[in-house]
């Protein structure tokens, strides 16, 4: 379950519009999330999902950027942190400073949540609402609600337990009475936080009614802000150059080198699935030689629709996904490996896999 795709910030700058081929899709149809104020994960992924490898984002969001560059299945899996078995013991579970991770859960997919910074807050006023959307209709055996003291800065201070105050709390609300929507059912829990100012945290604990599966969501806030008027998104000035990289030496074209067969292997994983989609990664291994590219061809009874990939540009083709390999990660020493991954819709299911070289 955990992802292998680590992305390096130098393979980000590389990527950035070489590899963003499909529109994002939100796989709501499990678990679920605070939607407002956005929680990091989700806020991360609402802002920077169709673009999650676009360099602004190192500047105009760092606290996102990190998270995507230290785990992208933190955001597309936003609706799965969540812990089971806690028996209500949600203190014993998660020690001080994981608080955003839920206790570094899944294996560590949401340990970025808990870094250190200037987290995107959002604006709220001292009564506001807490939206919790569930994909999975679960409903709650009971949501609560907290604010970090005042003095506490979450930009300078990892939040502990004792960093908090309930301030809100509903019992057990079955997903009938919640909100219907097409995808899901939402729920808003008042919260009233008189006299506050500045930055905060909410923290939600949302004990789903479904096996015992808690959830922990992390929202920055910001008490009396002023809403400023939404800007339109800072595109790159267009007297900057794009950055190219000052080290790569000229290659020579791959497709002069025909395909070698055997050159390489292939091996699939699904890292992630849910109601609706999963995600699929591949590791590519070189043989004896050293790979100038690869290709690896998927087949399957009927191929599924690719949302999104990452480390390679994955295109339908007949029953079959092919994936080529980008511009930073065509060359593969020998006995070195390469990944990447992709997000689709439907069910997973293992598909034939052979990897086909140039060396
Ligand atoms: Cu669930």
């Amino acid at each position: 379950m955990k992802s292998r795709i680590v992305f390096s910030a130098l393979a980000g700058l590389l990527l950035a519009g070489l590899t963003f081929l499909f529109a994002p899709s939100s796989p709501a149809g499990a678990h679920g999330n605070i939607t407002g104020p956005a929680s990091r994960n989700y806020g991360c992924f609402e802002r920077w999902g169709s673009k999650f490898q676009d360099p602004a984002m190192a500047t105009q969001d760092p606290m996102c950027w990190q998270a995507w560059q230290a785990n992208p299945s933190a955001m597309w899996n936003w609706n799965g942190l969540f812990r089971e078995n806690v028996g209500g013991n949600h203190q014993g579970a998660i020690p001080d400073g994981q608080l955003c991770s839920g206790g570094r859960t899944e294996n560590g997919r949401y340990n970025a949540m808990d870094a250190l910074g200037d987290w995107k807050a959002t604006n709220v006023g001292t009564s506001f609402n807490v939206k919790l959307f569930d994909g999975a209709r679960h409903g709650a055996d009971y949501i609560r609600v907290y604010v970090s003291k005042p003095g506490f800065n979450p930009v300078t201070q990892a939040l502990k337990w004792s960093d908090l105050d309930e301030v809100s709390e509903i019992g057990n609300t079955p997903a009938a009475q919640w909100t219907q929507r097409a995808d899901g059912v939402e729920i808003d829990v008042p919260v009233s936080a008189p006299g506050r100012s500045g930055r905060a945290l909410v923290y939600t604990i949302w004990q789903a009614s479904h096996l015992d599966q808690s959830y922990y969501f992390c929202s920055d806030v910001n008490f009396g802000g002023t809403t400023t008027p939404p800007t339109t998104p800072p595109t790159t000035p267009p007297t900057t150059p794009p950055t190219t990289p000052p080290t790569t030496p000229p290659t020579t074209p791959p497709t002069t080198t025909p395909p070698v067969s055997g050159a390489c292997s292939a091996t699939y994983s699904t890292s992630s699935q849910w109601s609706g989609g999963f995600q699929g990664e591949v590791k590519v291994t070189a043989g004896s030689a050293a790979l100038k590219s690869w290709t690896v061809n998927l087949a399957y009874g009927s191929a599924p629709s690719v949302q999104q990939s990452w480390s390679s540009t994955v295109t339908a083709s007949g029953t079959s996904l092919v994936a080529k390999n980008v511009a930073y990660n065509g060359a593969v020493p020998a006995g070195g490996s390469a990944s990447f991954g992709f997000i689709a819709s439907g069910t997973a299911s293992a598909p034939t896999v052979t990897c086909t070289a140039t060396t």
